[in-house]
């Protein structure tokens, strides 16, 4: 008989919001209450696709938009197996960015054509800078527009700590719901 399987917790949102404060805290806190967890995040920028990410993203590399949207996906799938894998022994997957990062990001750059890649200055890394970031927040806002996704959506002005309860106890929830349900498909 199949075990119970783990929950894929992705936590998507602008630069700044908290993600990886939120994912790391969310792992320690799921394994201290006995949980199985590991943390996630994309793009993974030790493989050699992920190397490649990393130096479009600090600028020090130049990529065709196409390339560099193919490079992100590439990225996700190279850890597709290992997910799939984890999820199906129990392990409940604590995600920083994914998918849905993916799909903003490339869109926020298709609703300014005008505007050259990398043009703003204000972050050290490519896309930081506010006017890229609203875009990609509208592109958030019609991605969870998908209910079939279960996405809660989180004031990131909150403290830290009161975040961080929210998301466990949500968290918790849906490692309960998640664990008798098979695994289904999603769009990387
Ligand atoms: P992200 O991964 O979304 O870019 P980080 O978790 O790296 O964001 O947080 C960015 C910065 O903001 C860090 O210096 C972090 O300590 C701080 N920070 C994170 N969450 C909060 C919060 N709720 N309130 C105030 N500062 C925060
Ligand atoms: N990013 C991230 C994308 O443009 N596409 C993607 O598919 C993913 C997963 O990469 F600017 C962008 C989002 C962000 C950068 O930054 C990664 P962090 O600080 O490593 O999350
Ligand atoms: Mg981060």
């Amino acid at each position: 008989m199949a075990g119970r399987r783990g929950a894929l917790i992705v936590l998507e949102g602008v630069d700044r919001a908290g993600k990886s404060t939120q994912c790391r805290r969310l792992v320690e806190a799921l394994r201290a209450g006995g949980h199985r967890a590991d943390l996630l995040r994309f793009p993974e920028r030790t493989t050699e696709i992920g190397q490649l990410i990393s130096s479009y993203l600090m600028k020090k590399k130049d990529l065709e938009d196409h390339t560099i949207h193919l490079l992100f996906s590439a990225n996700r799938w190279e850890h597709v197996p290992l997910m799939k894998e984890k999820l199906h022994q129990g392990i409940t997957l604590v995600v920083d960015r994914y998918a849905f990062s993916g799909v903003a990001f490339t869109s926020a750059k298709e609703l300014r054509p005008e505007e050259a890649a990398g043009r703003g200055n204000f972050g050290t890394e490519r896309y930081e800078n506010s006017s890229f970031q609203e875009k990609v927040l509208q592109s958030f806002y019609h991605l969870m527009k998908d209910e079939t996704l279960n996405w809660k959506t989180m004031d990131a002005s909150k403290t830290i700590e009161d975040l961080h309860k929210e998301i466990k106890s949500i968290a918790e929830e849906t490692i309960q719901e998640a664990q008798n349900k098979p695994l289904a498909e999603l769009w990387k």
